[in-house]
């Protein structure tokens, strides 16, 4: 661990975000005694002093006050929990709201507050909290009905402010205003910054949750213990001042002091005690109808229902959706639960939904649409009406199994519409939206004629969450160009509506790609690579579809035996594809396409006693994958555009880190925004992914496996299950909804 610190601490460039109260001083019975003393100033300016190191002050308190007790620029402040903030130059908003109608909150909050000896509000911009540490105990409750009626009045018509309570304060603050925003800025301010949050308190959990995979979290010990995103702890105050001279000697070459900091175990999913949670999704799980089970579907909703169970279980949740069976339009489609390890909720499909709404508009429209597929994008109305008819029977089937203040958390593409229907059917619970796929760019989105519904329902979700920054960002400006919304970094607001935008990669469990295989498992795959007759193995694992660049690849890899003659005969391409929507035609076009092009490389380049290409169109158990995994040198994973892509993490899960194969990974997929230490390819290029295949099999084992090291680490840090988890917190923070009367 010390070694560990000691690299950390030499990393350049590094930025200290660190909270103010309870964390580098001390609190005292009112914040105006709460002050930074000269040996913690000296001891900021010492860091501040050392090359490539930023200290960044990120507290609650109103920023007139930070700029009295730092007045030094070379210490960087945001104050009021990310409203305001101080860079190089002068202070910036990093809100746009009318802040008057909180000043006569607080105007209506002193008067309240005037007969109560003790009870202070305390104003700032966008905020004010109202101090009743110092009221005696038997007025307290009086008190507290009087302000909070104020407070819920007020609430009640500025949607954009929620309520947060603290430790004898309650608090109504600008719904935007986060200290994640810090790290957002910190990583602008400062590109490819390394960041170390130190905190103590609730509001440092939003900071905490914003970092990287890189990035270390620092929670500072001292008042009721509970449960934090942190990956690290000390304690209190004398803790970090320690932990800040500990940085400061190890960088600046001094013999440094103790490393103050011990590790904190992975946070357990937070299991918010509530009624229930519903999921929603539009195909469920697992099926019920005898139709034979699609080994990918399994496979491909395998993390997810990992990830979810233990949720749903523990909050008696259900998860709804299409059980797989279809029905004529004239039969009344059935409807049931099934209880099992989770209970799923199941319908029928009528047959003229599945060709409308789901082979209709969700895989001819929206799917080719948000992977930027412009020329396989269909525009027909009556798919569109079909999309906007069966989010009726999504939304009627989901109130017969939720109360009007349950959660529910709704899943990707299929199901855009869902929050509008269900606020029109006065369900105020909180609902959030997760979508799988990316968000492509407005000019892509615009094509789409009923763009702006689209647009304008999803912000009836309260949380709406993507893979990455870059789909986010895509998303905020289609919002505020379509609906004309006003969007800061991390919420859209429009008409009276507040929707907070995130960004939650997934995972996979890791462990599930950790097993030990049968050996009469390895023995086969020991067997199909020796049938190839080659050396070295690469590999290629997708769903059949036009997005994943299965064509590309294999034209691609004949191109690397044309640029490298010296790899023929020792380099083999497995290509594994599982059938996917094969009664689009277009899906079949595409396994012909495959087909030609795999005959087509073996034919130029086949030998008697060597197989370039092997293709097998089939799905394979978990297991299977595993060894696949496992035995090849190359994960080629170059999809043309992926929302995330699972493959990937899954390949990076299995390798053994003695002798760890290497990643070859689409620039286009969203897991390249956190794999940052795979060979990142072009997968338009063929020649390009030619030298970047021959670059990956010349690796040097140190390489391999500091490379490995460190995409470990990632697929490690952000499961499937921390997924899951951090997004219903993020959905749990969410300000209710106001429903109009
Ligand atoms: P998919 O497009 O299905 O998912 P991906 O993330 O790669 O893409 O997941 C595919 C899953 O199917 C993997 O778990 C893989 O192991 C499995 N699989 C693939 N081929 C298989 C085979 N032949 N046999 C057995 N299993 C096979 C969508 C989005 C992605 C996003 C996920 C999760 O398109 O971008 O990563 O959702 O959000």
């Amino acid at each position: 661990m010390l070694g560990y610190w000691q690299s950390v601490a030499r990393y350049t460039p590094i930025a200290i975000l660190t909270d103010l109260d309870g964390t580098l001083i001390p609190f005292a019975p009112t914040p105006e005694e709460a002050v930074p003393d000269a040996e913690l100033l000296e001891l900021l300016l010492s860091l501040t002093r050392l090359p490539g190191l930023h200290v960044i002050i990120v507290s609650g308190r109103p920023h007139g006050v930070l700029e009295h007790y730092f007045s030094d620029p070379s210490i960087w402040l945001v104050a009021e929990h990310g409203a305001w903030c101080r860079g190089e130059g002068a202070w910036q908003p990093t809100i746009d709201l009318d802040p008057k109608p909180v000043q006569a909150l607080a105007d209506r909050l002193e008067s309240i507050a005037k007969p109560y000896v003790g009870a202070r509000v305390e104003r700032k911009t966008w905020s004010c909290a109202v101090h009743y540490r110092q009221v005696r105990l038997d007025a307290r409750a009086a008190f507290g009905v009087e302000a909070t009626v104020a407070i819920d009045e007020f609430l009640a018509g500025h949607p954009s402010f929620e309520r947060v309570d603290g430790n004898q304060v309650m608090e109504v603050r600008a719904a935007a205003a986060r200290k994640s925003f810090a790290v957002r800025w910190a990583k602008t301010q400062l590109a490819d910054a390394r960041i170390i949050g130190i905190g103590d308190d609730l509001t440092d959990e939003h900071l905490f949750g914003a970092l990287g995979p890189l990035d270390e979290s620092v929670l500072v010990r001292g008042g009721i213990p509970r449960r934090s995103r942190a990956r690290w702890e000390v304690d209190g105050v004398d803790g970090v001042r320690e932990l800040l001279a500990f940085l400061r000697d190890v960088r600046s070459g001094a013999a440094p002091g103790r490393l103050p900091v011990t590790p904190l175990p992975p946070p357990a999913p937070r299991l918010v005690p509530s009624a229930s949670l519903l999921v929603i999704s539009n195909r469920l799980p697992d099926m019920r109808s005898a139709e034979p089970v699609d080994p990918v579907r399994r496979n491909n909703v395998g993390g997810l229902v990992s990830a979810l169970e233990p949720i749903l279980a523990a909050r008696h949740g259900l998860w709804l959706g299409w059980g797989g069976r279809v029905v004529p339009d004239t039969d009344e489609p059935s409807h049931g639960i099934d209880e099992g390890s989770s209970a799923l909720a199941w319908f029928d499909y009528k047959q003229s939904w599945l060709r409308g709404y789901y082979n209709g508009f969700c895989n001819a429209t929206l799917w080719p649409l948000f992977h930027s597929f412009p020329s396989h994008v269909v525009i027909d109305e009556a798919t569109w009406r079909s999309y906007v008819d069966v989010h009726d029977v999504f939304a009627d089937a989901a109130l017969r199994h939720v109360g009007p203040d349950d959660t529910i958390w709704v899943h990707d593409y299929h199901l855009l519409l869902l929050a509008r229907a269900l606020r029109a059917r006065r369900h105020r619970g909180r609902i959030g939206l997760f979508l799988h796929v990316p968000f492509p760019s407005l000019d892509i989105l615009e094509m789409l004629p009923w763009a702006g519904d689209v647009i304008d329902a999803m912000l009836d979700f309260d949380l709406v969450g993507f893979h990455t920054l870059g789909y986010m960002r895509n998303f905020l400006t289609s919002a505020a160009s379509l609906s004309g919304s006003g969007c800061g970094p991390e919420h859209v607001e429009h008409r009276g509506r507040f929707t907070r935008i995130g960004a939650f990669p997934i995972g996979i469990i890791p462990e599930s790609f950790q097993e030990q295989p049968e050996p009469a498992l390895v023995q086969e795959i020991e067997g199909l690579a020796r049938s190839l007759g080659t050396e070295k193995l690469v590999l290629g694992v997708d769903r059949l579809d036009y997005t994943k660049g299965i064509p590309e690849r294999l034209v691609a890899f004949g191109r690397f035996l044309e640029l490298f003659p010296e790899w023929r005969g020792k380099v083999s391409l497995i290509q594994v594809s599982v059938p996917s929507r094969a009664d689009v035609p277009e899906y079949a076009e595409q396994r012909a396409n495959v087909e030609a092009v795999v005959g087509r490389v073996n034919g130029q380049f086949g030998e008697a006693h060597w197989v370039p290409i092997r293709y097998l169109y089939r799905g394979y158990s978990r297991a299977h994958l595993t060894q696949l995994y496992r035995t090849a040198r190359v994960g080629y994973v170059t999809p043309l555009r992926d929302g995330m892509n699972l493959v990937a993490k899954e390949y990076v899960a299995a390798q053994d880190p003695a002798d760890p194969g290497v990643l070859v990974l689409s620039q286009f997929a969203g897991a390249a925004a956190e794999m940052k230490d795979a060979i990142l390819t072009n997968p338009y290029w063929a020649d390009g992914m030619a030298r970047d295949l021959d670059r990956a099999l010349r690796m040097p084992l140190d390489e391999r496996k500091m490379r490995h090291a460190r995409s470990l680490a990632v697929v490690e840090r952000t499961t499937a299950k921390s997924w899951a988890a951090s997004f219903l917190d993020a959905l749990s923070e969410c300000p209710p909804r106001q429903m109009e009367p």
